[in-house]
């Protein structure tokens, strides 16, 4: 498998083949009909575009009261349990011997995006993150630890992989847009990313 280097993002394209892909489709939905997916609100009170949930121990929320990992989901249901071949997958990419404890889904409908950021809501900020790209390609965004400065972009395509470790933990990021309609993976259309994280203290 081909590894492309984006400031220090390993790019794994093709990581997960199309019959993994759909099994993991199939799992994904399972979580979702367990713990709902729903809009985010920012600590500013807009509503992301972007549709969450997730899986494992913790699960991310946001809300007025700002970002962190909570154990239930908003609605009071536990979250379900990451699927064991997303577990595998962290396995053979992370490189990290401390399994992840909560499973990030993003699903980006018709227009949705993510603003360029950090991710430092996590208690420990050394693990690494593994994402996995499934659905419609989006374009990709990645800028400096620091903010500002000069970006680049890439498309990521359905069954790409990312491994955030390092320096490039830290790097500002973001999903400008998607291309909807481009993969038949999911049939509503849309895009799904995941990403696999240890959020808790692991003390
Ligand atoms: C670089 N997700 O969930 S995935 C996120 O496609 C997030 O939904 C985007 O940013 C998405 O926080 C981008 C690639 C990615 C994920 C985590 C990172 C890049 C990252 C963490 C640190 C640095
Ligand atoms: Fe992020």
């Amino acid at each position: 498998m081909a590894a492309h280097d984006l400031r220090g993002v390993t790019l794994l394209k093709g990581a997960l083949d199309a019959a993994g892909q759909a099994a993991l489709v199939a799992e994904l939905r399972a979580v979702a009909a367990a713990a709902p997916l729903f809009h985010p609100e920012t600590a500013r009170g807009r509503k992301m575009s972007v549709r969450m949930t997730s899986a494992g121990r913790l699960g991310w929320v946001s809300d007025r009261r700002g970002y962190r990992y909570e154990p239930a989901h908003p609605q009071g249901m536990a979250w379900p349990e990451i699927p064991p071949r997303l577990l595998t997958l962290w396995d053979a990419v992370s490189g990290s011997a401390v399994p992840p404890d909560t499973c990030l889904l993003n699903y980006y409908g018709e227009g949705a995006r993510m603003g360029l950021h950090q991710d430092r809501d996590e208690a420990e900020l050394h693990h690494p993150v593994v994402s996995l790209s499934l659905g419609d390609e989006a374009l990709f965004r990645v800028g400096n630890v620091e903010r500002g400065g000069k970006t680049e972009s890439v498309w990521l395509a359905s069954g790409d992989v990312a491994v955030l470790s390092g320096a490039a933990r830290l790097v500002h990021h973001g999903i400008d847009r998607i291309r909807f309609g481009s993969s038949r993976l999911l049939p509503q259309g849309g895009r799904i990313n995941v990403t696999l994280r240890v959020a808790g203290a692991t003390g």
